[in-house]
C-alpha cells in the first residue's frame, strides 16, 4: 500500500517527488522545499515567507519548545577585569548577568577574553560550557563557583581547558566569551526549579507539552548572552560565531535557528536531535535520547520514540534554518553514537536552501564519508571529519576560525 501511494505520488507530481530525498537506508526524509499545503518552494522569498516559519513552528512545538514572549529585564555588572590577562595578550572580563521577570530573579556569569591592541571592534566567538567558566581555563583569576549546579562537586579548575584554546583565538583576533549551561538550566533530571524556566513561563498559557526544557533554556540563554555582548563597544556583534559541542551543539543550532544575530553557527559532534538525521541513524535514537535525558526536549518529542519515520521533520530542517548564514557541521570519525554519516547527510541536504540564496552548499556531496581528517570549508555549509572520538579540540577550533575568517575578515 505504501508502495502504491509512493508510485501514485511519483506519477501525479514528479517535481514534487523529486524534492523528497532518500537517506542511505532508503528512508525518505521530509522535503525541505515543499510547504505543508503542497506548494513548491522555489525562491528565497517563498522560503522565508512560507516554509521557514512552518519549520520553526514545527521544531518548536515538537522538539525544542515554544519560548514565551516574557519581558525580561537584564542588568550587567562587571565583577572583575584585568587588562593583562593571557600574558598581556587579552583583557579578561567577568560579568554577572541578572535577569528579572515576574518578580523572580536569575543569575548567569560570563567569562570573556578580548584581544588587546585591536584597531576596532573585534569579532566574537561565543559558546556555552559544560563544567563552569573556571573549568575552561587554568587562569587562576577566573572565579570558582561556590556550589556545584549539576554534578556532586565543583569541577577542578582547568578541567576542560583543552577544549577552550583561548590563547589561539585571541592571537587570531577573536574575543571569546562563555557561560556555563547550568546557569540557565542545571543539567540534571530535577534541574527545572533552578532554571530560568519558572521565571519565563510564570503566568503563561503555553501548554506543558510544548514548553522548552534544558536545550530550549540553554538556547534562550545564548540569546541573553548576546544581549550582554552587544553592550560592549570593543566587540563587533555583527560578527559573532556561536559554537557548541555535543548537547551544546544541538543548542547552538537551535539558537542560530531562532536568533538572527548569530552570524556563523557551529555544531561539533551534535548527533541526535542536533545535526544528525534521525531516520536511519546509528547510535543514539530519539527513544534513547528521550529516555536518558527526558528533561532536554519537549514532552511532545517523546511521541516520536521509535517512530522516526512518522516525524514530519528531520534534522536537515534544523540546519536549513541557519541559512543564509554560514554553517559548520563537524564530526569525529569514532563518534558512532552521534553518527558522522548522518551528520554529513543533513549538512549536504540543507544546501538546497543555501542554493535558493545563490550560496554554495557543502562541496562534499558523495554518499560515503570522506577520509578522516578531510575538511570542506569552501562552501557556505562546511564540514569536517576529525580523526578520533567525541570531543572538541584545537583541530576543530582552527577550522571553525578558518571558516569564520572567510566572512569576518
Ligand atoms: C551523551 C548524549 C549525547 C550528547 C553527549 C554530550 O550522553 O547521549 O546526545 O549530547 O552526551 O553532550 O556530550
Amino acid at each position: 500500500m505504501k508502495h502504491v501511494m509512493k508510485t501514485l505520488l511519483l506519477l501525479l507530481a514528479a517535481p514534487l517527488a523529486a524534492l523528497l530525498c532518500a537517506a542511505d537506508d532508503g528512508a525518505t526524509v521530509p522535503a525541505l522545499l515543499l510547504s505543508e499545503q503542497g506548494r513548491e518552494i522555489r525562491t528565497a522569498r517563498a522560503w522565508e515567507r512560507v516554509r521557514r516559519p512552518e519549520i520553526v513552528r514545527m521544531l518548536s512545538t515538537e522538539v525544542y519548545g515554544v519560548a514565551p514572549d516574557t519581558r525580561v529585564e537584564a542588568r550587567y555588572r562587571t565583577v572583575e577585569e584585568d587588562a593583562a590577562a593571557l600574558d598581556g595578550a587579552a583583557t579578561r572580563r567577568q560579568v554577572r548577568i541578572t535577569l528579572r521577570a515576574a518578580g523572580m530573579e536569575h543569575i548567569a556569569d560570563m567569562l570573556l577574553y578580548i584581544p588587546n591592541g585591536a584597531e576596532g571592534p573585534v569579532p566574537v566567538i561565543f559558546g556555552l560550557n559544560f563544567k563552569g567558566n573556571h573549568a575552561t581555563t587554568t587562569d587562576p583569576d577566573v572565579i570558582m563557583p561556590a556550589e556545584p549546579k549539576s554534578s556532586p562537586t565543583v569541577a577542578p579548575r582547568g578541567d576542560n581547558a583543552r577544549r577552550w584554546p583561548y590563547a589561539e583565538a585571541i592571537a587570531r583576533g577573536y574575543a571569546v566569551a562563555t557561560i556555563c549551561k547550568d546557569d540557565f538550566f542545571p543539567d540534571r533530571n530535577d534541574g527545572y526549579d533552578g532554571s530560568v524556566l519558572p521565571m519565563l513561563y510564570a503566568g503563561s498559557d503555553i501548554p506543558d507539552s510544548v514548553r522548552m526544557k534544558a536545550v530550549g533554556a540553554w538556547s534562550w540563554g545564548i540569546s541573553r548572552a548576546i544581549d550582554c555582548l552587544e553592550t560592549m563597544p570593543e566587540l563587533d556583534t555583527r560578527r559573532i560565531m556561536v559554537i557548541g559541542h555535543s548537547r551544546l551543539g544541538k543548542t547552538s543550532l537551535w539558537a542560530a535557528a531562532t536568533d538572527p544575530r548569530i552570524a556563523v553557527a557551529v555544531s561539533n559532534d551534535s548527533g541526535s536531535t542536533g545535526a544528525s538525521l534521525a531516520r536511519g541513524k546509528q547510535g543514539e535514537t530519539v527513544e534513547k535520547i528521550n529516555t536518558s535525558f527526558p528533561y532536554w526536549f519537549t514532552d511532545n518529542y517523546k511521541r516520536y520514540n521509535g517512530r522516526e519515520a512518522q516525524m514530519p521533520f528531520d534534522q536537515h530542517m534544523l540546519l536549513a534554518l541557519v541559512a543564509p548564514r554560514p554553517l559548520y557541521v563537524a564530526s569525529a570519525s569514532l563518534d558512532d553514537w552521534a553518527d558522522p554519516r548522518n551528520e554529513m547527510r543533513a549538512a549536504q541536504l540543507c544546501g538546497q536552501v543555501y542554493s535558493l540564496y545563490g550560496l554554495k552548499p557543502l562541496t562534499w556531496q558523495q554518499d560515503q564519508l570522506p577520509a578522516a581528517g578531510a575538511t570542506f570549508i569552501d562552501g557556505d555549509v562546511a564540514y569536517h571529519l576529525r580523526e578520533g572520538g567525541h570531543d572538541i579540540v584545537l583541530f576543530d577550533w582552527e577550522r571553525f576560525m578558518n571558516f569564520a575568517d572567510k566572512y569576518f575578515r
